[in-house]
């Protein structure tokens, strides 16, 4: 029924005719179609309205031709069906007002109904897929457990998250208890996205770097293991887990069918972790967006060249920046679909 389904292809380790191409938050404000919905409703309208969420999820596949479509929502739906109230600030970002900081706060916090709550999104995806008419596969996704609770408990964006790292050393039982409850939301959520027709699934880890290898275990990997083992005979999931290299050898064994890396880790080096086995996705470095168009080009052939034939998906290292040019990120796209082994 899919056109084009080279990234269900390469997940699956089959051969392809080209290796395929997406960018994390493709649908975003680099996209001057994507500003001009941006001013005329709020960020939780957008993501509340399946017309509106619809809309600007196919803008990339018909504006930059990427080979997938992403669900356009956030992370922090799932803190929002929890309980917590979520509010996003013009160029500051996410706002939690009241976070999880005792025993007291974790009572405000319910494993919810994905239905009731969230049943926004599953009529997106609908809408999403009606009017993709099998153009590309759409990729459904939601915050790993350990990034989720980051937010919910230092309550705002940040570079460390040392509130949320203290919560988890001095009242780790806590910290576990509210990890399951996420885990639990997280993996209905992600049920009722494949039912609803997402052909995908990637979690998003986005400080999972911030834990030593330990931590990440015991913080994060764990509960990831859990939402991988529930979705794994349904649909492909990836993991990305943004500075985590050191794990993807314990990734690769949680039955996800692909990786997502960053910039700061070689190709060969991601590939001798993670073994043979398992399609890697990445890794060019967001910012190299904004070299002019014939350095992309020339880099974006050092990338493929780097992970080889197969078992790759083309990607940014991490989400698109947004100051760059249009024709960039097309630039970077046609790069990627022009390149022959
Ligand atoms: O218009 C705006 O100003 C809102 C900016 C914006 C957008 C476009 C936010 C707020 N979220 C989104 C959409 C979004 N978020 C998508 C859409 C699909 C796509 O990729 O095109 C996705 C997948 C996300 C996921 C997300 N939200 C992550 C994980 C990926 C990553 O980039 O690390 C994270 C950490 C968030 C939290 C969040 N939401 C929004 C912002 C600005 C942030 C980051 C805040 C921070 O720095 O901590």
């Amino acid at each position: 029924m899919l056109q084009n389904d080279l990234i269900i292809r390469t997940l699956r380790g089959e051969k392809t005719e080209r290796t395929p191409v997406w960018m994390m938050r493709q649908a975003g404000r680099y996209l001057p179609e994507y500003m001009a919905l941006r001013a005329k409703y709020g960020f939780f309208e957008r993501c509340q309205t399946p017309e509106l969420a619809a809309e600007i999820t196919l803008q990339p596949v018909d504006i930059v031709g990427v080979d997938a479509a992403i669900l356009f929502s956030d992370i922090l739906v799932v803190p929002q069906a929890m309980g917590l109230e979520v509010e996003l600030i013009e160029s500051k970002g996410p706002n939690l007002p009241e976070p999880i900081k005792t025993t007291a706060d974790l009572k405000r916090v319910r494993v919810p109904e994905v239905e009731e709550t969230l049943g926004y999104v599953f009529d997106a995806i609908k809408l999403i897929k009606q009017q993709l008419n099998g153009r590309v596969p759409l990729i459904g996704f939601a915050g790993a457990p350990w990034t989720l609770l980051c937010y919910m408990v230092q309550g705002k964006g940040s570079k460390t998250f040392d509130e949320a790292k203290i919560f988890c050393y001095t009242q780790p039982e806590l910290a576990h208890q509210l990890l399951q409850m996420i885990t639990d939301t997280t993996i209905a959520y992600l049920k009722g996205q494949v039912k609803a027709g997402a052909d995908v699934v990637q979690i998003f880890d986005s400080w999972g770097g911030l834990l030593s290898p330990a931590d990440f275990e015991n913080f994060s990997l764990k509960y990831i293991r859990q939402i991988v083992a529930a979705l794994k005979d349904e649909v492909p999931t990836i993991i990305f887990a943004k500075g985590a290299w050191h794990s993807l050898e314990s990734m690769a064994a949680t039955g996800a069918l692909g990786l997502g890396i960053d910039w700061c880790i070689t190709p060969q080096l991601a590939r001798q972790m993670a073994g043979n086995n398992i399609t890697l996705q990445g890794n060019f470095d967001p910012a190299k967006l904004m070299s002019p168009i014939p350095v992309i080009q020339k880099e974006v052939k050092e990338m493929l060249k780097g992970f080889g034939p197969g078992l790759h998906i083309a990607n940014l290292g991490h989400g698109i920046l947004p100051n760059v040019p249009v024709d960039h990120a097309r630039a970077f796209v046609d790069a990627v679909k022009a390149f022959t082994w």
